[in-house]
């Protein structure tokens, strides 16, 4: 692929966005091809996927703005899509996804690092959805996702301003969990990405689904979804062990150890 690289050590994936000349704007290759890599994920290998971007400048700058300034209505409409589809791909992905942002994460960029499960950043890094001042709305999400990461008030005023924050105003808000050195972001983001495909898989693809489709209805069918999702783990190789290596310790303290899970 030309614009998006995918590696998979151990049981964790890096996707990295390499458009670094266009400093990873998303234009319809980058999107087509980022569909493509998500589409081919394994996730009964896959336990957890990094997100990032290639460069030390930038995670993504936006969408595309060339190829954006020519659109239709109708050609807006349809690329606005293009983008939520492949988004809404990622946040629904039965395993966990980190956004490891190593710099701008503007318009677009920001839209895809909030359709993953958790952001990280590097000291340089800068949010923000610039759309208004070009003309748009942000379209991939943000008016959504951004209200309901860091709540309606600041979505608004980050939105209607168009103003850009660095990295320690995106940790103070809740758009990011925690910010790095550059050069530790990486490797931070890989042991948090072991630490989750340490635990048991179906555990935490059920975790996914139940925050993320509970999140969308009222309290009483979320509590639905939970007791269904919590039923599901029962009678798996997973849940089984899990529960015997905890008791084993009853007999032997010496016996409790990491457990092997197997995704079963
Ligand atoms: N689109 C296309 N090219 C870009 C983009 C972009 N979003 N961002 C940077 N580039 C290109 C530049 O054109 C430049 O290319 P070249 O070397 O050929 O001139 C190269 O990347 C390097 O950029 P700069 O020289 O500008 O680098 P600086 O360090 O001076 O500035 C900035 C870095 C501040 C990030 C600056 O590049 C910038 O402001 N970029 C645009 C950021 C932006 O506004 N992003 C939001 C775009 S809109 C959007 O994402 C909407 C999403 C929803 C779409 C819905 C569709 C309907």
């Amino acid at each position: 692929m030309a614009f998006v690289l995918y590696e998979v050590k151990d049981s964790v994936a890096v996707i990295t966005i390499n458009r670094p000349e266009a400093l990873n704007a998303l234009n319809s290759a980058v999107l087509d091809e980022l569909n493509a890599v998500i589409d081919g994920i394994d996730v009964n290998v896959v336990r957890a996927v990094v997100l990032t971007g290639a460069g030390e400048k930038s995670f993504v700058a936006g969408a595309d703005i060339g190829e954006m300034s020519t659109l239709t209505k109708a050609e807006g409409e349809a690329f606005g899509k293009k983008g939520n589809d492949v988004f809404r791909k990622l946040e629904t992905l039965p395993v966990p996804v980190i956004a490891a942002v190593n710099g701008f994460a503007l318009g677009g960029g920001c839209e895809i690092s909030m359709s993953c499960d958790i952001r990280i950043c590097s000291d340089n890094a800068m949010f923000g959805q610039p759309e208004v001042g070009l003309g748009i709305t942000p379209g991939f999400g943000g008016t959504q996702r951004l209200a309901r990461t860091v709540g309606v008030g600041m979505a608004k005023q980050l939105i209607y301003t168009a103003r850009n924050i660095k990295a320690d105003e995106a940790l103070r808000i809740g758009l990011v969990n925690a910010v790095y050195p550059q050069a530790e972001l990486m490797d931070a983001a890989m042991k948090l990405a072991s630490q989750i495909a340490a635990n048991a898989p179906i555990a935490v693809r059920n975790c996914k689904k139940a925050i993320n489709d509970g999140l969308q209805v009222n309290i009483d069918d979320a509590l639905v979804i939970e007791e269904k999702l919590f039923g599901d783990c029962f009678e798996s190789y997973d849940q089984k062990e899990g529960m015997a290596n905890f008791l084993r310790k009853k007999d032997d303290p010496a016996k409790v150890k990491q457990v092997a899970f197997k995704n079963e």
